[in-house]
């Protein structure tokens, strides 16, 4: 691998996840450097990471203030990582619903394709240990994403990989969400600007430790979000063109 690669991992409350997912990943012997954006966690996750920078040469943070929302974390993380010469970033979630042994499969696609995306979809057994709640929340939003964005894929998870020197960074500067929305907008911006979207099958547990950071106002706030750019699409689909 001699591209230069970043995992980014955005946390907040992660206090119970932060260490372990560290350690498997350094588990995985590669050549990456590995970014942590804090914001400013309650349960002291930020300190966690101060710990684990000091012991680690690649491995960095960005500490924000408050909770900004995932969206804006992946914002500027992929914002840090092009300011930083990176070639190759890896985007996760802490919890280990992404398992951090794919990482090696996600490199492996990547040679060919400018985003490759871990999908829960193509294997019906993805989600087993998911509740049905949980799971049929997760369905209604793959079939609403596919729908009204005409995407077939996974557009609404975090487990990614963005080839940055293939993508200008601009095109990401489209992407108005701060949210959980960040995941379905800049999917959609991404195709729709023509750069190319690889699926592999991944399964995804159901978090351990900790608990989820999403609320049913930000399903609604998605939902609306959906909806709009549905509308933009149909009515005023050059917004979403780059232009260099
Ligand atoms: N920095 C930062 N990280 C966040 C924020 N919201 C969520 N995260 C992190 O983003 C990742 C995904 O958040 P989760 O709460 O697991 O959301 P989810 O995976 O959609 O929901 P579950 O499957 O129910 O866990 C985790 O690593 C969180 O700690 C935020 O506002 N700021
Ligand atoms: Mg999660």
């Amino acid at each position: 691998m001699n591209n230069k690669t970043l995992i980014f991992i955005p946390t907040y409350n992660e206090s119970e996840n932060v260490k372990k997912i560290f350690s498997e990943i350094k588990s995985l012997s590669l050549s990456a450097d590995i970014l942590f954006l804090d914001d400013n966690s309650p349960d002291g996750t930020g300190a966690i990471i101060d710990k684990i920078i000091a012991e680690n040469k690649n491995v960095f943070a960005i500490h924000r203030k408050g909770k900004l929302g995932i969206g804006s974390a992946h914002k500027d993380g992929i914002n840090w990582a092009y300011s930083n010469n990176y070639d190759v970033l890896i985007t996760m979630d802490c919890d280990f619903t992404h398992s951090p042994e794919y990482i090696l499969d996600f490199i492996k696609h990547s040679e060919h394709h400018d985003i490759v995306i871990g999908s829960r979809y193509m294997d019906k057994d993805s989600l087993k240990t998911w509740n049905l709640f949980r799971k049929s929340l997760t369905h209604l939003g793959h079939f609403l994403t596919s729908t009204l964005l005409g995407m077939p894929y996974d557009s609404s998870g975090a487990f990614r990989l963005y080839n940055l020197n293939r993508i200008p960074q601009g095109v990401f500067g489209l992407i108005k969400s701060n949210s959980y929305s960040f995941f379905f907008e800049s999917l959609f911006i991404l195709n729709f600007n023509k750069y190319s979207v690889f699926e592999f099958s991944i399964q995804l547990p159901s978090r351990t430790y900790g608990h989820s950071k999403m609320s049913y106002k930000d399903v609604y706030k998605s939902l609306k979000f959906l909806v709009m750019i549905y509308r933009q699409k149909t009515f005023n689909k050059k917004k979403f063109i780059y232009k260099n």
